[in-house]
């Protein structure tokens, strides 16, 4: 399809509405808040969106992405990227005496979303769109987002995310698409015998749509979030009666359900409210996939022909028995048919292998909140038990690992493998253990069903969004194509050794970090030296990507200095930015740590400069946009086997940041992809920590051989850093030692501090560096979410079936 036009005409007279809605005479009045607000709700005006199907004949499939996050990021900007109207809405608003650039900072992040996931699942939409897949996302419009972080003498404060959903210029309200959905009560026996489900109370579900814009193709796909209010919002007899305030309140009820999104990044906690949440996110998805299909004027039996459900990890899983509820139930089809109509439609992807992080619900809990559903996954579990007793007469242990329903828990991940067509990993080392560890009974039972899709980042926000500069750079040298077409920078391979075009890619680094250093000046009064490495690790903080280990080889670096003030060393600026989960003490501990040895270090005069550590706060998508295009040293430190995939590594490479990383997640294939001169690898393989911890690793012989490491711990624990409170960091320290060091942090110290010695000696030779930057942007094509949309398409959404 071809780009849309804008016409600036019908431009002008929608921004005319807009401050006339605002209630003023005239441009003049607008606040630049307003002047946000206006341009993007003007633009939201005049951008046709389908919602319907639009399948080809190549990819007759609907994708429906369920996910109970979307990390979407600020939309203004990127939208009139994609649209191709930067230029013109520039130039149009120039006439006022407005700053476009300016004005997009005026958005607060939608930060409907923790991490990796849900930043993936936007850029998957912004392929899907761009690659022109008929797609719907599903999700919730939270009223909070993720909460925003302050640090108050080093400790991270949570401050709730209001992000005004209510005056947010992007979305559509759809009133004609609102869903009914029930919760709690019994089952009852209907006329024929069968289980009838009478729920003790039902919520409107509203649709909120927000554009989800392709590249230059006039293609618009839904982004379809749904907010929860009452069913019967007012309760008149009870008003009537005088009971005015009981007569709201089962409104305030329902609307708590959207109320707030689940701060927890890899860790279950089985609260009520969060199986509600899913609850109510899948049926109103279920709901209008089914309408849309009715509506189309299709059998119910072809369903899977012409639409499949993508679940976003096991949290939209509960979609499973709704959608076998309603074939039975309200269809009225046999067991067979809603099975074989069922297990058609539904794939599942997996992001970890964090025991910690497979979501299992208490039996007591489902059964209470959504009865006839549990009904249904007894009966899939009794189906199940069938087909494992042929493969596996007998044996106990075997049914124990693949049961759905076991030792009264309901088993979300096992629900997906058992119910779904495909299963697939997220880089190609996960999705190996997802077969060999994870899953390896469900993988001998069904080797066809088991897939990889390696995870990709959109080029449009992660390079020529956030990177202005090196995108002119490219254009000029290769032309405009990469930009749907990445595997194009392969085309700047022979510019790694072309001395003009190298000098003009250092300086486009050096003017990003001196940018970055501007901001970093504002928001943390830290003056930074902009020709200092940028080394930068930024993701949520937990033990398994081990920030501690990055704050120990500062440590190290810094107790170097002062043994020895003469020592040479790279000048260096460490740069973090990670959220940690509000009830996981350990990972807000490290941060504490981290901030505390950055006090020490910034106002040390001896070190004269040479180091300087910023954790800058509040990290988030727009944050990223800032750092990831000054970066030179992209931190991908996880344990081995840890990490799925990993996103950022992927973007800071394309931006020309070096990887210092583990043989993990998607770090295996970008190795591959850079070569093995133009990445720093470190440290134990996956295989090899499986072998450690499995012959009783103890942390304490390593301390014992490494004294210049046990020193590092023992002055954290000597209040050094802390006051003099010798027990400030107790929680990390005892993670390390008596609690058995279970990411192999001081297994891997040397290995790492030998790592950045290399990454040393390269920076001294800034030619050098410069072509391995060079070459890292040329070559990490294969990274582009587009190749990921492509690879969902040939393996799971249109295989054949
Ligand atoms: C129920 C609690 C909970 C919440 C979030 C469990 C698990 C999660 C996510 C699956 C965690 C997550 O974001 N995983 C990340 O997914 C990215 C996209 O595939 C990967 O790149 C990361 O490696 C993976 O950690």
């Amino acid at each position: 399809m071809p780009k849309l036009k804008l016409d600036k005409a019908a431009f002008q007279s929608a921004l005319e509405r807009q401050w006339q809605r605002l209630g003023l005479h005239d441009a003049q009045e607008m606040s630049a808040f307003q002047w946000w607000q206006a341009v993007s709700a003007a633009v939201n005006e005049l951008i046709p969106f389908q919602s319907g199907r639009q399948g080809d004949k190549k990819n007759p499939r609907h994708v429906n992405y369920l996910s109970m996050e979307f990390l979407i990021g600020r939309l203004t900007g990127n939208n009139l990227i994609n649209l191709g109207w930067y230029d013109t809405v520039k130039k149009a608003l120039a006439e006022y005496h407005i700053n476009l650039s300016d004005l997009l900072e005026q958005e607060t992040d939608p930060a409907l979303g923790n991490g990796g996931l849900g930043r993936l699942a936007a850029c998957y939409l912004d392929s899907m769109a761009t690659v022109g897949q008929s797609a719907t996302g599903y999700g919730l419009n939270y009223q909070y987002g993720l909460f925003r972080q302050q640090f108050s003498d080093g400790k991270q404060v949570e401050i709730p995310d209001d992000w005004h959903r209510e005056s947010y210029p992007w979305f559509r309200h759809q009133p004609a698409l609102t869903v009914q959905v029930g919760l709690g009560g019994k089952l009852v026996k209907n006329e024929s015998g069968g289980e009838q489900w009478q729920p003790a109370f039902m919520l409107n579900g509203e649709a909120w749509d927000l554009p989800v814009v392709g590249y230059e193709n006039g293609v618009t796909l839904p982004l379809r979030l749904w907010q929860a209010t009452h069913a019967h919002p007012f309760d008149l007899a009870l008003f009537n009666e005088g009971k005015f305030l009981k007569a709201e309140q089962a409104g305030i009820d329902a609307a708590k359900l959207t109320k707030v999104l689940y701060p927890n990044d890899n860790h279950q906690q089985g609260k009520q409210l969060r199986l509600m949440q899913q609850y109510f996110q899948c049926a109103c998805a279920v709901a209008d996939i089914l309408r849309r299909h009715h509506l189309a004027g299709l059998s119910i039996q072809s369903l899977p022909d012409h639409e499949v459900i993508q679940l976003n990890d096991t949290h939209p899983t509960i979609a499973i028995p709704e959608m076998l509820r309603v074939l039975l139930d309200q269809h009225q089809l046999s067991w067979e048919d809603a099975w074989r109509i069922t297990s058609r439609t539904f794939a599942y992807t997996n992001h970890t292998l964090m025991p910690e992080a497979l979501e299992c619900w208490d039996e007591k809990l489902v059964r209470t909140l959504l009865p006839r559903h549990f009904a249904i996954i007894k009966n899939i579990d009794r189906e199940f038990k069938k087909v494992v007793r042929q493969h596996w007469p007998d044996d106990e242990a075997i049914w124990a690992k693949v049961a759905v329903h076991y030792d009264h828990q309901i088993r979300m991940a096992n629900l997906c493998v058992v119910c779904g067509f495909a299963v697939n990993g997220v880089a190609a080392l996960h999705s190996d253990l997802v077969k060999t560890d994870l899953f390896a009974e469900y993988f001998a039972l069904w080797p066809e069903k088991f897939h990889n899709v390696t995870n990709g980042i959109t080029p449009r926000r992660w390079l020529k969004q956030c990177n202005p500069a090196l995108t002119e750079l490219i254009d000029n040298t290769i032309g405009k194509g990469w930009v749907t077409r990445l595997e194009k920078l392969k085309e700047l391979e022979p510019y790694a050794d072309q001395a003009e075009f190298c000098e003009r890619y250092q300086q486009i680094k050096r003017d990003n970090k001196q940018k970055l250093a501007e901001k970093i000046q504002q928001l943390t009064d830290i003056t930074v030296n902009p020709e200092a490495l940028f080394d930068v690790q930024i993701k949520r903080l937990h033990e398994y990507k081990r920030q501690h280990l990055n704050l120990l080889h500062i440590m190290s670096l810094y107790r170097q200095l002062r043994d020895n003030p003469a020592l040479d060393i790279v000048p260096r600026v460490f740069l973090f930015g990670a959220k940690a989960a509000p009830g996981y003490a350990l990972a807000k501990n490290i941060i504490y740590a981290i901030n505390q040895v950055a006090e020490k270090i910034n106002n040390d005069r001896k070190i004269n400069d040479r180091l300087k550590v910023i954790f800058l706060p509040d990290y988030r998508v727009s944050v990223a946009e800032w750092m990831i295009p000054a970066a030179d040293l992209s931190e991908q430190i996880s344990t081995a086997g840890k990490e799925a995939s990993g996103t950022g590594n992927m973007k800071l490479a394309l931006n020309g940041a070096l990887t210092i990383g583990t043989l993990d997640g998607a770090n295996v294939e970008i190795a591959q992809q850079v070569g093995d001169e133009h990445i720093f690898i470190f440290g134990h393989t996956a295989p090899e920590v499986k072998e450690i911890l499995s012959q009783g690793y103890k942390p304490a012989q390593i301390l014992k051989k490494d004294k210049a490491l046990k020193a590092l711990l023992t002055e954290l624990g000597s209040g050094a850093y802390s006051n003099k409170h010798k027990h400030a960091f107790d929680p990390l320290l005892h993670s390390l030692q008596q609690g058995g060091d279970p990411y192999l942090v001081l297994a891997d110290f040397a290995a790492y501090a030998e790592a950045q010695q290399r990454v040393d000696a390269l920076y001294r030779r800034p030619q050098a560096w410069t072509r391995s930057a060079v070459l890292n942007t040329a070559r990490v094509g294969f990274f582009s979410s587009d190749r990921s949309i492509r690879d969902y398409q040939q393996r799971i959404w249109q295989a054949k079936r």
